[in-house]
């Protein structure tokens, strides 16, 4: 078995060396493929080191900063390529815990996507500012209003694919660049009738590295919903 865990990054100097061995050592079959947008703080060359001193991590250098969503469409098919048969999605600043890794990989027997859940118990959110987390709980609640998705948590970033899902999606016509991909992912996957599944995480706000949350990334998911139900709406009335 391999697992890919797919980690994109753009200034996370701070962060890339100790992150590596939490995620290797939680099971020997897990690789891991960073993404890394050429950052300006010296990232990409801590990350070849670590290339270099491990067979089991690989990276993908990119030549700018091109969006979160992209990182993780090129990482996707970068992983399959080295033949992967589950795709995890994490960020690199620990405010996914390593730890949480083998819960997600079990649970891969009853579902196609796994998805960590902040909002399944109440909210498990620690240190993040109130309008940030009020920004997440309600963008899922909106979400799921626009979409009819099921899902407590619609924009977690903490996930794992069955590789079979990714390979039935066509990534080209995936367009989100922001977190925005995330509700499309989810969304395309219930389309094509995988079976989704929820569990716990605490996510807990970054120690080291600033959030490259922005009023564009918001903008891009409050329209990409709408064109979400719409697509389908059309497909329903054209039988295409
Ligand atoms: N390669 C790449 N990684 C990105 C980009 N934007 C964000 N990331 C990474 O995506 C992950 C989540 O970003 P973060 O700023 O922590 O988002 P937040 O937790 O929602 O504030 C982190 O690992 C970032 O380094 C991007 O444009 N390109
Ligand atoms: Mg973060």
């Amino acid at each position: 078995m391999k697992a890919f865990v797919v980690i994109p990054t753009y200034n996370e100097k701070d962060n890339v060396k100790t992150l590596t061995s939490a995620v290797l050592a939680q099971h020997p079959d897990i690789h891991i493929l960073f993404v890394d947008d050429n950052s300006p703080d010296g990232t990409g060359l801590i990350i070849d080191r670590l290339v270099a001193e491990n067979e089991r991590v690989h990276v993908l250098h990119r030549t700018g900063k091109l969006g979160l969503g992209s990182a993780y469409r090129e990482g996707f098919k970068a992983a399959l390529s080295m033949e992967a048969d589950y795709l995890l999605e994490m960020d690199a600043d620990f405010s996914h815990d390593p730890t949480m890794l083998p819960m997600f990989l079990s649970s891969m027997k009853e579902s196609d996507l796994v998805i960590g859940s902040r909002y399944l118990n109440g909210v498990s959110v620690v240190n993040w500012p109130i309008r940030r987390l009020m920004l997440s709980y309600f963008a899922s609640a909106y979400t799921r209003w626009v979409t009819g998705l099921e899902l407590r948590d619609c924009t977690s970033g903490f996930k794992c694919f069955r590789s079979s899902v990714i390979k039935a999606i066509d990534l080209t016509r995936v367009t989100s660049d922001g977190y925005s991909f995330q509700i499309e992912m989810n969304y395309l996957c219930k389309q094509k009738g995988f079976c989704i599944s929820e569990i716990p995480i605490i996510f807990i706000d970054r120690h080291a590295g600033t959030s490259k949350m922005s009023g564009a990334i918001v903008r891009e998911a409050v329209f990409m919903v709408w064109k979400l139900r719409l697509s389908t709406i059309y497909s329903k009335l054209t039988g295409r």
